[in-house]
């Protein structure tokens, strides 16, 4: 398990921590989106729908620390977890549930989808700003080329980025510069 793959876990955990205090509590990532669903006044199914899809990542993020729900998620415990379950089909599964979820807040248009500009937005809001590398971030996670991200193609690239050892992968930087 490389340095590289722990520099993107961690850069992957300050998206995350939104106070940037260093941890994670289950409460602090579902009150963020629970904000944004009142304020898209979403119906109780969806956020229910959310709420559970979250609480399961959650449970396998904090697996490596043999901890609970009250427990709250750390850098180290981050990867730790993602070094023990990568290859589990069932945490990819639940990873890609919750970015189901998790574009919605950036998805400005609200037609479903990631447009280019409401990525480039977003990785903004984050402090980056390079066009290329969003760019190419873009296209390389739009693989049927319709010009925008379905939950499916940005969750598959999150995916990659948080797992994957190829030190040349397009999706590399698609939260800013590692850590
Ligand atoms: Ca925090
Ligand atoms: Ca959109
Ligand atoms: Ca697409």
């Amino acid at each position: 398990m490389s340095e590289f793959l722990e520099r993107k876990v961690r850069t992957y955990f300050k998206v995350v921590d939104m106070n940037n205090d260093g941890e994670v509590s289950l409460e602090e990532v579902t009150g963020l989106y629970e904000r944004h669903y009142d304020h898209a006044k979403a119906d109780a199914a969806d956020r229910e729908k959310m709420k559970e899809s979250y609480t399961k990542l959650w449970r396998m993020y904090m697996k490596s620390a043999e901890s609970d729900e009250s427990g709250v998620l750390t850098p180290s415990i981050l990867f730790e977890s993602v070094k023990l379950q990568k290859d589990d089909p069932e945490f990819k599964k639940a990873f890609l549930a919750v970015c189901q979820h998790s574009i919605s807040p950036m998805d400005v248009n609200g037609d479903g989808f990631l447009q280019e500009d409401e990525y480039t937005k977003a990785i903004a809001a984050m402090g980056f700003q390079d066009p290329n590398i969003v760019r190419r971030v873009f296209e390389a996670a739009d693989t049927n080329k319709d010009g925008k991200l379905s939950w499916e193609e940005y969750g598959n690239a999150a995916f990659e980025n948080l797992t994957s050892e190829d030190e040349n992968s397009p999706f590399t930087l698609m939260w800013g510069p590692l850590v």
